[in-house]
């Protein structure tokens, strides 16, 4: 094969891997580079304290392989960052991929020469292949805020997203976090446990359920097993790709008692199901308001000082239109006499400091280390890095300028042979990611086998990706999910990023099946060419 693979892959996360698997099992030709030196995409770089997933171990795992599912054991409801990532190496070994990957090696520049994608890395190795798939996840690319000073500090600072391998020690030290998003929330409880001092700097209060991690009983691991069947069944038909349906309780029609019983109950049961129990959160306002409002009311019994509970509140946007974050006593952190909460929403930071953080008003925050918790340039960003270039040495820098635009999430106009993993406009991060990799795994590697056996190139078409584009935005339009403001979901989070609704709001079930029928007719979405062959 040397350089000249079929297939390169750029990434080793869940998507990677399984790609790696699923087009070797094809007797295709492939090969992956991965800028870190061993597997596991988000879960080797996000090591920050606290780091865990919030879908639950027995469904945020691979489905295609039975014996795989029978054999692991998860040891927690919700899987820690170090058991993710040896579950993955644990996939890496078993299924013998590390063979088919070059670690640290980064992907600086990819261009269509008219005849196969030209793939240059850092350390100056050049790649040649048909056809290119990313696999570079959708929360990779770490957003650092252009804060003036930054260089001037004197302690140490961290993004969540490039933790360091060997850990932070933060004990007795005075740590501040800028962020209260998934990773934030998560974080803040574990560092203030052992810091001196912790100063959380809100820009936006967030709504929070409570995870209820719990370690995961034999019994359970065995039901779980044993359903495997029925649970996939219901995680393919699903909107989000979780094993669990979203109730069909008219909550607008209960007795406010009742209403108030169906939420305490489903705040007991915590995690993401919290969602799934009250029906058209996500559509219908009235029924957002009430959930939102209950959740309000929570932080104000659980945050004893009632002015800090008070900027704890969300009120910019409806419950879940941002991600909804889950946690473990991350309220309940404020309680703590070593931790101080600004509001730099009022107050915003004017500079960093050689000390530590100033203030618009003057006010200063002396820290020794300081965590950025900033999120991601979510989505588009980890493409736009790679250096891309499609037919005619156009950039997708500047097919993007306005925006991400894709053909189901799958491919872009005027880049041939080009496949994204959950790329932009696909369900991606509103779903269960293992479940959207495996569908978008299986269907990139049906339309290669389809390209290979007829000798074809293939790129979407633009009248396809012009629909697409439309429908995602309907798709959104007919959801709350645009009224938040701030959300990375809109690309709010990273200055000057176009204002796009990235992922598709329509739902894995129904997504699913659009590219079902697009394979099933023979691709019309795309322009299917025959090679270009070499003049005799
Ligand atoms: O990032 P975020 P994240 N000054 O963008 C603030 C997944 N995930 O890493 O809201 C001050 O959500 C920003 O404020 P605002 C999950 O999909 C999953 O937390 O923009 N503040 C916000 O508070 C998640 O949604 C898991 O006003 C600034 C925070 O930083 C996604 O990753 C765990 C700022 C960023 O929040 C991203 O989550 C963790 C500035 N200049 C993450 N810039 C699990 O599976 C940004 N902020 C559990």
């Amino acid at each position: 094969m040397g350089n000249d693979p079929e297939v390169l892959v750029i990434g080793a996360g869940f998507a990677g891997l399984y790609t790696i698997h699923r087009l070797r099992g094809l007797g295709i030709s492939v090969h992956g580079l991965e800028a870190a030196d061993d597997v596991g995409g988000t879960w080797y770089w996000n090591r920050y304290p606290g780091a865990r997933c919030d879908s639950e171990s027995y469904y945020y795992c691979y489905s295609f392989s039975r014996e795989l599912e029978q054999e692991w054991e998860w040891s927690e409801r919700y899987p820690g960052q170090a058991e993710i990532l040896s579950y993955l190496e644990h996939v890496a070994d078993r299924f013998d991929l590390r063979r088919s990957f070059s670690f640290s090696t980064r992907v600086v520049a990819a261009e269509w020469d008219g005849d196969r994608w030209v793939v240059d890395t850092a350390d100056g190795t050049r790649w040649t292949c048909r056809w290119l798939v990313t696999a570079v996840g959708c929360l990779s690319s770490a957003n650092v805020p252009d804060i003036p000073g930054l260089e001037s500090f004197a302690g140490t600072w961290h993004h969540t997203g490039q933790w360091p391998h060997e850990g932070v020690d933060v004990t007795g030290q005075r740590v501040g976090v800028l962020g209260t998003g998934s990773t934030g929330i998560q974080a803040i409880p574990v560092l203030a446990a052992s810091a001196g001092h912790l100063t959380v700097f809100q820009r936006t209060a967030n709504f929070s359920i409570p995870a209820r991690n719990a370690p995961l009983s034999a019994s359970e691991a065995a039901g779980y097993k044993a359903d495997y069947p029925a649970i996939r069944a219901v995680q393919q038909a699903s909107t989000n790709g979780h094993p669990f349906v979203v109730s069909d309780v008219d909550t607008l029609a209960l007795p406010a008692g009742e209403r108030r019983d169906l939420f305490e109950r489903a705040w007991e049961r915590g995690g993401l199901r919290f969602r799934a129990a009250v029906r058209e959160v996500l559509t219908d306002p009235a029924v957002n308001d009430q959930a939102s409002e209950f959740i309000r009311s929570k932080i104000r019994s659980t945050v004893r000082d009632p002015e800090v509970a008070e900027t704890l509140l969300p009120r910019d946007h409806p419950f879940a239109t941002k991600r909804p974050p889950i946690d473990t006593e991350y309220f309940e952190t404020y309680n703590r006499s070593n931790v101080t909460l600004v509001d730099v929403r009022a107050d915003p930071v004017a500079e960093i400091t050689p000390d530590g953080v100033r203030l618009a008003s003057g006010a200063e925050h002396g820290l020794d280390v300081l965590v950025f918790a900033t999120g991601f340039d979510a989505l588009s960003g980890p493409l736009l890095r790679l250096g891309i270039r499609g037919r005619d040495g156009v950039a997708l820098t500047d097919a993007w300028a306005e925006g991400a635009a894709t053909y189901l999430g799958l491919g872009v106009a005027g880049f041939p042979n080009l496949f994204t993993i959950t790329g932009p406009g696909s369900p991606s991060v509103l779903t269960n990611m293992p479940t959207s990799i495996e569908q978008h795994v299986d269907w990139i590697a049906d339309l290669v086998a389809h390209l290979r056996a007829r000798d074809l190139d293939a790129e979407p078409t633009p009248q396809a990706q012009e629909r697409w584009a439309e429908h995602v935005r309907e798709a959104a339009d007919a959801t709350l999910l645009p009224q938040a403001a701030s959300s990375w979901y809109l690309g709010a989070n990273v200055p000057g990023k176009p204002r796009v609704f990235l992922p598709y709001a329509g739902g894995f079930a129904r997504y699913r099946e659009m590219c079902d029928a697009e394979a099933d007719a023979g691709y019309p979405g795309f322009a299917l060419r025959e090679r270009r062959r070499a003049s005799a």
